[in-house]
């Protein structure tokens, strides 16, 4: 009988951490909806994971492939140089800012593509050698878009899937890459090609059709002799994870402690973002200082808490960022604050995942105004903890998210005072209006959580 197909997972990182140092230095799983939905399966089908450690190492200390509870860990090495070319540069100030709408300019430097190519190298080296005949060989993301090509030139008999977990441009943006070509051919290396959303899919046929002469229908292109399908696949999150933790005493109790110190009957408008410019973090509180200007609602009545995620600092762009954020926030304090009542709470640090989730439930309202995003989990996550129903989610149009969550109050994040109004509007929406908006919310994260999604994409694979 024929083995049935193994599942290897090719991604950035690792799916563990290495904590502590010396002998007493163990791996633990690093938690995230990709790594919650993927490792089981993985796991089940004995499968393997192939990434990066998460720290530069010389190549002499490489470490070397092993087991973890049933998975074969298979690490990638990178040099400090390479970490610096292929993640920070190319990754990072290329790829990710002309992928998300040229929001800032991105940077073209041909010294970055070498890394980027030699490292994709590597990871297509490693799924190689890993995989069987017939498995299963799940690429993913923006870091590693050529390993699909490089991986059908070793190992034809492998069946090779890729999912891109940010957006892809429109074609006249991806024009700009001076590598387009090559970028594409990495891609339609794959038998499957999945996006979060319709658009960004429609986006890659057309660049693909128009830059690397693919042809066909979307989803069946013909790419030099084999069919290529391209679909939309919206990631989701680990919803039975977060209404479990949400409903746990310790939770419920650490939101209570959140609601009595932040005050009386003030409105709790919660807003959680990796500190990143896609994410509109400034413009958003530019609307909540519009709306304390407007007179209606005052520092009394609600506060803003604003939690950043430091995110790649070593970038320019994202200094910067944070120099104008922290500037904006003290401004709105300046003016609006009285005392005891903080307009805006500002932390600059990561929470626990529990922690995470008590803030969840004891916040009013969630606003999540990304300029643009692929998907958006943490919308997702805060609806999955309102286990009573209550709470309203403000939405950016232009988050992957916004396609199914069509109940919540959408807005572009670009217009200010759109924005401030639908606080305004989150702020004294009737609770029945509130509630029924917020179970439809909760059926679809229900219905669909990230096994669900995984288990879709996997199934156009299998195909
Ligand atoms: C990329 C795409 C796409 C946040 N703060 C803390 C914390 N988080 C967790 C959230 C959530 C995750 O980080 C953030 O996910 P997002 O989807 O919101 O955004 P990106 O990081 O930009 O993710 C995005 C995603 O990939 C998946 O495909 O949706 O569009 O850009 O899970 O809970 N976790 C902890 N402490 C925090 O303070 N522990």
């Amino acid at each position: 009988m024929p083995k049935p197909p193994r599942l290897i997972v090719v991604a950035n990182r690792l799916p563990i951490n290495r904590v502590g140092s010396g002998p007493s230095a163990r791996w633990v799983e690093s938690g995230g909806g990709l790594v919650t939905a993927l490792v089981p399966m993985c796991r089940a089908q004995r499968g393997a994971w192939v990434g990066w450690t998460g720290a530069a190492t010389s190549r002499g200390a490489a470490v070397r492939p092993f087991t973890h509870e049933g998975i074969g860990i298979r690490p990638v090495t990178l040099s400090e140089a390479e970490v610096d070319g292929f993640y920070h540069q190319m990754s990072n100030r290329t790829f990710w800012p002309l992928y998300h709408d040229a929001i800032r300019t991105p940077d073209f430097d041909h010294r970055w593509w070498r890394p980027y190519f030699e490292v994709n190298r590597r990871y297509a080296r490693a799924a190689a050698s890993v995989a069987g005949k017939g498995d299963l060989v799940w690429v993913h993301d923006y870091h590693l878009q050529l390993v699909p090509g490089m991986i059908r030139e070793l190992r034809p008999d492998v069946k090779i899937g890729f999912f891109l977990h940010i957006p892809f441009p429109p074609e006249e943006l991806f024009a700009w890459l001076p590598w387009r070509e090559k970028i594409l051919r990495g891609l339609l290396g794959a038998d499957v090609v999945g996006f979060q959303t319709h658009a960004s899919a429609l986006n890659f046929v057309r660049a693909a059709r128009q830059f690397a002469g693919a042809e066909g229908p979307e989803e069946q292109l013909e790419f030099e002799g084999r069919a290529v399908h391209v679909g939309s696949y919206p990631i989701s999150i680990d919803t039975p994870w977060f209404e479990a933790q949400a409903a746990e005493a310790e939770t419920v109790r650490e939101a209570a402690t959140i609601r009595r110190r932040i005050g009386g009957n003030r409105k709790l408008i919660l807003c959680v973002d990796r500190l990143d410019y896609t994410k509109g973090i400034d413009t958003r509180l530019r609307a909540f200082e519009l709306l304390l200007e407007r007179g209606r609602f005052t520092a009394r009545d609600c506060v803003l808490m604003q939690v950043a995620v430091p995110s790649r600092e070593p970038v320019f762009e994202y200094a910067e960022m944070r120099t104008r954020i922290e500037q904006i926030v003290g401004r709105i304090n300046g003016e609006y604050s009285e005392p005891g009542r903080v307009a805006v709470h500002y932390f600059r640090r990561s929470l626990a995942r529990k922690e995470l989730v008590a803030y969840y439930r004891a916040a009013d309202i969630m606003v999540v105004t990304p300029l643009r995003d692929g998907m958006n989990l943490v919308a997702k996550e805060f609806v999955a903890t309102r286990l009573d129903g209550s709470g309203v989610l403000v939405l950016s149009e232009f988050a992957g998210a916004a396609r199914e969550l069509r109940r919540a109050l959408l807005v572009n994040p670009r217009d200010i005072e759109g924005v401030a109004s639908a606080m305004e509007q989150a702020l004294s929406m009737p609770r029945s209006d509130a509630r029924q908006r917020m179970s439809i919310l909760r059926m679809i994260v229900r219905r669909h959580d990230v096994a669900v999604w995984a288990e879709s994409f996997l199934e156009s694979l299998r195909r």
